[in-house]
């Protein structure tokens, strides 16, 4: 298998069983550069299923929280979330600069700019201008843009100060594809469903990290 840095899919483990969740992070590893938990995994599992993923992959963490708090409750979150093992938080930009602030003074962030979802366009995609403002003037290490709307991808690229990293969700199950997106200037596909719920989902992540080399 290659180096990671090759690599530019990241796995969305949306199961809750704690088992099924460590098989498939484990088959699937050789093809990811990280592994994203959410919700659904962290409630059926237990906040530990962070650093069991960590040691049993070796891959980075990346806890998709969309923290939307006030400053004190983000930084009680994301430290905890921190402390047990995660290299990067996902936050919501649009409760405010002094809420993400307060998440990035503990470690790595991603700004969600623009969701994947239909609507996202009532009320995000309006506020995206702003939210790429906002993630310009703090530089966390990344923001969130729909792999569902390559033409969006490309124009927040154009928008985004250089070495800020777009990682896109949306292809596969709701209908992106990974060529498309990575063409648009995504730096990372995330992709859940179409791995984990598939037949063979090494196989899949294989297929997936190949279209991704071909970019
Ligand atoms: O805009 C977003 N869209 C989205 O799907 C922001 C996200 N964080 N996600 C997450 O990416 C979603 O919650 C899920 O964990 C993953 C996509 O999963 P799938 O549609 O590939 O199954």
């Amino acid at each position: 298998m290659s180096g990671s840095e090759d690599r530019r899919l990241i796995l969305a483990l949306d199961v809750y069983e704690r088992e099924r969740a460590l098989e498939i992070a484990e088959c699937t590893a050789d093809y990811l550069w990280a592994v994203k938990v959410n919700w659904p995994l962290i409630i059926g599992s237990g906040l530990e299923i962070i650093t069991e993923l960590k040691q049993v992959t070796g891959l980075p963490i990346i806890a998709d929280l969309k923290l939307a708090d006030i400053p004190n409750t983000n930084r009680l979150i994301a430290s905890k979330v921190f402390e047990a093992g995660a290299d990067y938080i996902i936050a919501h930009g649009f409760v405010g600069s002094d809420s993400v602030d307060a998440v990035m003074g503990l470690g790595k962030t991603i700004i969600v700019v623009e969701m994947s979802h239909p609507g996202a366009k009532e009320f995000i995609q309006p506020a995206t201008d702003k939210l790429i403002e906002l993630a310009n003037e703090l530089e966390p290490f990344g923001v969130i843009a729909p792999a569902t709307r390559p033409e969006r991808v490309s124009y927040i690229r154009s928008k985004l100060k250089p070495g800020i990293k777009i990682l896109t969700p949306g292809v596969g199950a709701q209908g992106g594809r990974a060529g498309d997106v990575l063409k648009a200037g995504a730096d990372y596909i995330i992709v859940g469903r179409s791995i984990y719920a598939s037949e063979n989902p090494r196989k899949s992540a294989r297929m997936l990290y190949a279209e991704t080399l071909g970019v």
